[in-house]
């Protein structure tokens, strides 16, 4: 009796299955990781694939704790136009006799990998292994704040962008050059191009100073685009007349264009079709450099943000038709800079420099996580005495000169408001504290067989991004 019954049911669920997700393909689950520049995108990908596929370090994945994962593998990835993600260059580099980090990426890329697991519960018992495929793709943060982009006018972003960065200290050079330009005057290409050349390397410089809102997104990343007509145009003071022909109309055409043909389409093509995302955040390295990049990046995340709000702009919720990023990770990252105690204070930050993002619509109905990582950790913990007291410190390698050092990277404050208010309120520095950041390199290690690269809460990150659906 019992068995006619099971009979039935299972013959009847695979029948259902067949006819859902259709017995010739399986279901896919595609992954967006995003960060500004350096966040650490490369490095997390690398460090999450590996301790996907040698499992020994995932106790927080949950089907690994169950045992239900049989196989994990790489295969080629369905898209025939985008590049693979370099995932064996980049581990080699990480894990070799002499480890260094991965290169700065210069494009977006992908990597699928797949899972062949035991569905839990009774219905699992029944149905046997499936397979689930994960569609890993990298893309810089900077290109979902293009998406600002789309409301305004070049003369309106011309402004505003003269305007924010009219005190920089980077930008001196290339307000010089874009003040003494006629916007007027009939098109002069080799103007334009040194215009252009010239707010890049503002761009660059930035960048390197620590300021995040570093947009056009594809000018610090322009792959196969660089020196084309869509990356060479820069915001000038809007001239009186603007006649047919003149370097003011010529830049406006460049800068609409670049919106019709690089920002729409990355949205479309990519972004449109992720189901789950996780936010890579240094907010650690933001600290270190200072109240202005903290307060910056603070804003600048919050930008970053809006391109998960359906309804923050018009264009996106009309290509989205109604489909809408799952759940989303945000994580600060390079955690092995601090001792674990410090952990929590470190993950409120993140979560407070959200909370303003977060509550204006809580992404509509996404489902939302903030913790802190290392993708690959480079430390071990260590207790140093200093003037007689004790302090929580790690130890690693220093990038600079190969030796050991210990590192005490300061104490973060319990309240998020004593780091986030100053920098609001414009301070220069911190008042009664200081944080030092040390660059480790990565760690010489053997790994064991079954062992992924040694990592902080890479499981956790898995478990929220993929967990449910394995
Ligand atoms: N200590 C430590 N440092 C890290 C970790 N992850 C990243 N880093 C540091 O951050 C740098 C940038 O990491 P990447 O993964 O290359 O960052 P990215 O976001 O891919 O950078 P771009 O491709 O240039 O946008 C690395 O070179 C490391 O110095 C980590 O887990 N621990
Ligand atoms: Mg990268």
């Amino acid at each position: 009796m019992f068995s006619t019954v099971t009979n039935g049911i299972s013959r009847q669920i695979n029948g259902a299955g067949a006819a859902v997700s259709g017995i010739f393909f399986d279901p896919v689950l595609r992954l967006g990781v995003t960060g500004l520049s350096r966040a650490g995108k490369t490095v997390f990908i690398t460090g999450l694939v590996a301790n996907l596929l040698d499992r020994g370090r995932m106790p927080q994945l949950r089907a690994e704790a169950e045992q239900r994962i049989d196989t994990v593998y790489l295969q080629p990835q369905p898209d025939d136009t985008l590049p693979r993600f370099a995932y064996e260059d980049h581990l080699a580099a990480l894990t070799g006799d002499d480890p260094r980090w991965p290169a700065s990426t210069r494009a977006v890329s992908e990597l699928r990998l797949s899972f062949r697991v035991q569905p839990a519960g009774f219905v699992g018992a029944l149905t046997g292994p499936r397979v689930l495929h994960v569609d890993i793709v990298d893309y810089p943060g900077e290109w979902l704040l293009d998406l600002a982009l789309l409301d305004k006018s070049y003369a309106e972003w011309s402004e505003a962008t003269l305007d924010r960065i009219a005190k920089r200290a980077e930008a001196l050079e290339f307000l010089a050059t874009a003040r003494a330009e006629d916007g007027a005057l009939a098109l002069d290409e080799p103007r334009a191009l040194a215009l252009a050349a010239s707010f890049t390397a503002y761009l660059h410089s930035a960048r390197a100073n620590g300021w995040s809102d570093c947009t056009p997104g594809r000018f610090l990343l322009p792959g196969d685009l660089a020196g084309s007509p869509v990356l060479t145009f820069a915001p000038l003071p809007k001239p009186a007349q603007t006649p047919r022909g003149s370097l003011w109309r010529e830049m406006e055409r460049r800068y609409d264009a670049y919106k019709s043909k690089v920002v729409k389409p990355f949205f479309r093509d990519h972004f449109a079709r992720i189901d789950r995302q996780i936010v890579l955040v240094d907010v650690l390295g933001a600290i270190h450099q200072g109240p202005r990049a903290l307060e910056d990046l603070r804003r600048t995340m919050a930008e970053v943000l809006s391109a998960f709000r359906p309804g923050s702009n018009r264009w996106l919720s009309g290509i989205l038709g109604g489909k809408r990023v799952g759940k989303i990770l945000f994580a600060a990252t390079k955690a092995d800079h601090l001792h674990h105690s410090q952990h929590p204070a470190l993950t409120a930050i993140m979560q407070a420099m959200l909370r303003e993002a977060q509550s204006r619509a809580d992404f509509a109905g996404a489902e939302t996580m903030a913790l802190s990582l290392a993708s690959l950790r480079t430390t071990v913990e260590e207790s140093l005495t200093r003037d007689g007291s004790q302090l929580d410190a790690v130890r690693g390698r220093l990038l600079a000169t190969g030796k050991q050092a210990a590192m005490y990277a300061g104490e973060l404050p319990r309240d998020p408001a004593r780091l986030l208010s100053p920098a609001r309120e414009g301070a220069t520095a911190w008042l009664d504290a200081d944080f030092a950041l040390m660059g480790f390199a990565p760690a010489r290690s053997t790994l064991k067989a079954g062992e992924g690269p040694p990592h902080i809460r890479l499981d956790r990150a898995a478990e929220f991004l993929i967990g449910d659906r394995l």
